[in-house]
């Protein structure tokens, strides 16, 4: 949502703990919320009325979110961001009332994050990252700063730990968790070749330590853990895997949050599970599994919010196995009709997701978002109904100011008419 339409609430309706009432006369603005969160958006709205620093016009706006998670996933692995540029993210989630950020911290070319435990694990797969660029890592008071500048903007973080494939290089810093097969650093983009050993105890030694670690350092009450393109683990051992992993998941009082294969696994009671693969019926299948089971559901369809997508064929950077992926396809689609069976009362939130093979700086990844991080935020805050493709092309192309201003890098797509 960028500029709310007023009004979006009956008389009757709760503000609830993310809404907002905001009054502006003569330039004079009235705030009310039940909590901080409301109040925080009443003054990004205010900001978005007031873009370029004039004065709000008057208005009387009544609004809530439609979903409850409104995410954005940064991959850190592939190629590694550092703290500031994270904020920066932050700073455009904040502005566009998105309030989860996931961060995809490990994958085979990258571990991305300081395990005291396992200190190898940053210290060796912290060097990687796709085509030989420079990697990195956060240590765990990078990472609490992070975490902390993100609950300052009601951003709950989501560490992401992918398992029980992509792991290449954790099995490279620790090869006891490969059966002692000694490895390189991978630098490439391909998927699936990885895979912890789902019946050594090591392994889940190992993922104990990990999860505690990073459960530690995480406020927030979700734990990923990954479970897509499992390619070199059978189901037989992939079942055996989500079985033992689960519980130190919730032995950390955390919810599990996984990609949609995790579905194909019975399991736990407050379990997230996270659609993406838009390229077969399977994962419409998953998403139905996952219901069936009681879980809710994060919607990410690979062909309208994988934000690392091309536009079109003139992008230069950002794939093309889910298809191009311009301003309206992020817009015009309706979560809750997506997949058969999967309706409103099923889904937690949506969430755009940013893989980084192809994007190495802040200014990629800029270029990525905008504008269609803004047609995602809509779909995850405004309902259905209030949302129209014409009115939102014309908002979203006065939030080219802001970029200018702020000097971040958009894409100016076709389908606006930029000012
Ligand atoms: C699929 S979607 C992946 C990632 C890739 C991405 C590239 C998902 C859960 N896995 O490993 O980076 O496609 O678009």
């Amino acid at each position: 949502m960028i500029i709310p339409a007023p009004a979006a609430l009956g008389p009757g309706e709760e503000l609830g703990p993310e809404g907002y009432r905001l009054e502006v006369r003569g330039g004079r603005a009235r705030i009310d919320a039940e909590g901080d969160a409301g109040r925080f958006y009443a003054e990004q709205t205010l900001r978005a009325l007031s873009l370029g620093g004039g004065t709000p016009p008057d208005v009387t706006i009544a609004d809530r979110p439609r979903f409850a998670w409104r995410g954005a996933m940064l991959d850190v692995a592939r190629h590694f961001f550092g703290v500031d540029d994270v904020c920066r993210v932050v700073d455009h989630l904040a502005a566009y009332k998105l309030n989860v950020l996931h961060l995809h911290l490990s994958d085979d070319q990258g571990w991305r994050l300081a395990i005291d435990r396992w200190p190898r694990l940053a210290e060796h797969g912290g060097r990687s990252a796709v085509g030989g660029d420079p990697g990195g890592f956060y240590t765990q008071d990078d990472y609490r700063r992070i975490v902390r500048y993100a609950a300052e903007r009601n951003i709950t973080v989501v560490p992401e730990i992918d398992t029980p494939g992509h792991t290449h290089a954790a099995l490279c810093a620790y090869p006891e968790l490969a059966s002692g097969r000694r490895s390189e650093p991978y630098t490439g983009v391909e998927v699936g070749f990885s895979s912890l050993d789902a019946h050594a105890d090591l392994t889940y030694r190992f993922l104990g330590d990990v999860l505690a670690e990073v459960a530690a350092l995480t406020p927030g009450e979700f734990l990923h853990i990954g479970g897509d393109e499992a390619h070199s683990t059978s189901m037989e051992d992939y079942l055996a895997f989500m079985a033992r992993v689960q519980p130190l998941v919730a032995v950390q009082g955390k919810r599990l949050v996984g990609w949609e294969e995790i579905a194909s696994a019975p399991l736990r009671t407050g379990s997230v599970v996270q659609y993406w693969n838009t390229m077969s019926e399977r994962g419409h299948d998953l998403a139905r599994a996952a219901v069936a089971q009681g879980a809710r559901l994060i919607m990410s369809p690979g062909d309208r919010v994988y934000l690392d997508m091309k536009y079109d064929a003139s992008t230069p950077l950002g794939l093309d196995w889910a298809g191009h992926v311009e301003v309206r396809d992020s817009y015009d689609w309706d979560p809750a009709t997506l997949v058969d069976a999967v309706g409103e009362d099923a889904i937690l939130g949506v969430e755009a997701t940013v893989w980084t093979e192809t994007l190495r700086t802040l200014r990629d990844v800029e270029a990525m978002l905008f504008p269609r991080l803004c047609a995602v935020a809509e779909v995850a805050w405004t309902p259905q109904a209030r949302r129209d493709w014409e009115d939102f092309r014309a908002r979203v192309a006065a939030q080219a100011a802001r970029w200018e201003t702020a000097g971040v890098a958009y894409t100016r797509s076709p389908q606006i008419d930029w000012p």
